[in-house]
């Protein structure tokens, strides 16, 4: 199952042809410098080629208004003295003779990118466009954009495909204000946007881009616009609204398809959203969406006007679509100040409409302040000795992973997925890129990391424990990026000690354990700041240190999801680990689109570098499913919506009341200012 790529050469052809400093960054080159990128890091090449076709105007009118649609035609004879005045017409719009039919390949090329999705002939894929779309109306050109492309699309998936649910993610740094007037009573399409607002000082300068605008009628709650009123933002900012507004949304509106209005003025050195996020954070975010309505995501261009960033953003989007982990995200994970208040005035405006926006309490019984946490925040924040070792440490730049440096230059690695199963128990429907674990590590080697296990001494978990050794070298050394094995049952917990010792010993400057069922940790790892242990499956939440968290295992898809984007994820990004290990030992009870889930999402913060360890019993039922998600597929649904229980809620809203304060990427709501 593929990735289509949509263009085609005839939307190079509009341009602007008069002076007008507001709409000159929106030209032809921004088309020709992303295709030279694609071609230059191959990834065109891996790529199933669709032409672009032109919309029909029944099409068209699925949005427009069939005068609008006429008047757009009539352009097209148009000469330059006219042309300028009917622009003038509209704000921050330029029509050239070749701007009607550039304009209808943009919006085909969204169809046949959505059909081309939706018959299953690919599983994604991204459409290049221009013109952009998100700012059109019904019968408006708006903003540079004149079909509403993705919107277009979104009609036609439900009205001609039968999609029932549609979620359009508009990351463009602009308000999709035209997708959001389509849609606005419409319960059957999500629309996410978040925008530079500044107040309402930044263009389009509208009322209805606050975070209070969330539709109306059917459509309430369905509308999410996350202001940013601060420029500057980062890459922290950015994946902090995805991990706790639109995921937790997304995952309860279970859609079908989702759509990307992928705009890359909200990207660092673009002069319109003078933001600070990296190319690399749109691979995180593409790849945090594949987890949706089976990986049917389909990217449509929109803004983007630093060439260079623009180009280097979508390359990072494909590549992400394609399947390959996101390299680590650079900056401090932390939130900014304004960013978090935007979050939380987002998550206010929709909880009346979100059972997963709700805080503990809101519709239960406890209140925020009633909270019962075991354990006092104190002892977690001591002074400096207590603190981990983290990428922005002065301590820590000097002698920065060179593993990671060397990473980000190197070609994905030639085997994706190494499996170590007893070879009855390979399934035999496994894709190419996954194969057995062939190397090992010496028999004398493995006996002295065995030693102080009894468990180990017994011959089959001695032969898997060199295999696993081999396979964490591997990973560490970029020669694999992923791995999964399975450990004899009463083996698991022995291996996993050994495998965070050895990790540490070789190379790994942060490792992350994400574990389920009955495991210890041993008292010595948990000083160890270079470890965090995160246990899934307590009787209660509690954090011995902020190295040592565990959590009861949700009963609900509600409550799993939220431990996953609230609790997981968040500290996976905070620490930002260069080895995770799932570890599923005896009894761990997660079903299988739980671990896939959890698997998949935990690739995104570690650049894939992800090795399961699964305690045999289960493997039959998880290791298929669990070695495609490591290779890049989509993790199967959770099934129905069930919203978390209360005490859920309460746990997780214990534990990040006491981890926020070092874990920067738990925090939902601005902390108040010491002055
Ligand atoms: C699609 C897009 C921006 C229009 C800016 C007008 N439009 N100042 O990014
Ligand atoms: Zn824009």
């Amino acid at each position: 199952m593929g990735t289509a790529l949509v263009c085609h050469e005839d939307m190079t052809a509009a341009r602007l042809l008069w002076d007008d400093p507001e709409c000159e960054i929106e030209r032809p080159e921004r088309l020709t410098a992303t295709l030279k990128c694609l071609r230059e890091r191959g990834l065109e090449q891996r790529c199933l080629r669709v032409a672009a076709r032109e919309a029909s105007e029944a099409e068209l009118a699925l949005v427009h208004s069939p005068e609008y649609v006429a008047l757009m035609r009539g352009t097209q004879t148009l000469d330059t003295r006219e042309l300028q005045a009917l622009s003038g017409q509209y704000d921050a719009v330029y029509l050239h003779p070749a701007t009607f039919h550039c304009a209808r390949l943009a919006a085909g090329a969204a169809l046949q990118l959505v059909d081309a999705v939706l018959t299953g002939a690919v599983r994604n894929g991204l459409a290049l466009v221009r013109p952009p779309g998100h700012h059109s109306q019904q019968a408006a050109a708006n903003g540079f954009c004149v079909f509403n492309n993705v919107a277009i699309a979104a009609r036609h998936a439900m009205q001609n495909r039968g999609v029932r649910r549609v979620l359009i993610v508009d990351w463009d740094i602009h308000h999709g204000q035209g997708i959001q007037y389509t849609f606005e009573d419409d319960p059957s399409v999500l629309y996410f946007s978040w925008h530079r607002y500044e107040h309402g000082r930044f263009w389009p300068h509208l009322r209805e881009s606050d975070a209070d605008a969330v539709g109306r009628g059917p459509g309430l709650g369905f509308t999410v616009n996350l202001p940013w009123n601060q420029v500057g933002l980062e890459n922290a900012d950015y994946v902090a609204a995805f991990l706790h507004v639109l995921l937790p949304l997304a995952f309860e509106f279970d859609p079908e398809l989702v759509l990307i209005s992928a705009g890359f003025d909200s990207a660092i050195g673009d002069p319109e959203g003078q933001m600070c996020a990296t190319p690399e954070c749109f691979a995180h975010l593409t790849q945090l969406l594949q987890a949706l309505a089976g990986g049917r995501v389909c990217a449509v261009l929109e803004g983007g006007y630093h060439l260079e960033a623009l180009a280097q953003s979508v390359c990072m989007t494909l590549q992400a679509l394609l399947g390959d982990p996101a390299p680590p995200l650079s900056g401090a994970m932390e939130p900014h100040h304004s960013a978090l208040q935007s979050i939380q005035s987002v998550r206010a405006a929709q909880a009346p409409h979100w059972t997963s926006m709700q805080a503990p309490g809101q519709g239960g019984s406890a209140r925020v302040e009633d909270l019962d946490c075991p354990l006092d925040p104190a002892p977690l924040l001591g002074p400096s000795p207590c603190s981990p070792l983290l990428p922005g440490d002065p301590e820590v730049k000097a002698t920065q992973s060179p593993l990671l440096d060397q990473l980000c230059l190197r070609p994905p690695p030639p085997v994706c997925v190494a499996v170590i199963l007893a070879t009855s128990a390979v399934p035999l429907d496994l894709p190419p890129d996954v194969l057995p674990q062939e190397g090992s590590a010496t028999q004398k080697e493995t006996q002295a990391w065995a030693r102080p296990h009894a468990v180990l001494a017994q011959e089959e978990a001695l032969s898997t424990l060199g295999k696993v050794l081999s396979l964490l070298d591997g990973v560490l050394a970029a020669q694999v990026s992923s791995g999964l094995a399975a450990i004899p049952s009463s083996a698991v917990a022995a291996t996993l000690d050994v495998a965070v010792r050895r990790g540490l010993a070789h190379g790994a400057q942060r490792l992350l354990c994400v574990t389920g069922g009955q495991l210890d940790w041993s008292l010595d790892l948990a000083d160890d700041r270079r470890a965090l242990w995160l246990h899934i499956g307590a009787e209660e939440a509690s954090a011995l240190s902020l190295f040592h968290i565990s959590t009861p295992l949700p009963g609900t898809t509600g409550g799993f999801l939220s431990c996953l984007l609230a609790l997981v994820l968040p500290l996976a990004y905070s620490f930002q680990p260069d080895l995770v290990l799932v570890v599923l030992g005896p009894a761990h009870s997660l079903k299988a689109p739980q671990a896939a889930l959890l698997t998949a999402l935990l690739r995104a913060p570690v650049g894939g570098r992800v090795v399961v360890l699964v305690e045999e019993e289960s493997t039959a039922q998880l290791a298929g499913v669990l070695a495609r998600v490591l290779r890049g597929d989509s993790p199967p649904s959770l099934g129905p919506f069930s919203a978390a229980s209360p005490e859920d809620t309460q746990a997780l809203a214990c534990l990040r009341r006491q981890l926020e304060p070092q874990w920067k990427m738990l925090q939902v709501a601005a902390p108040p200012r010491v002055p």
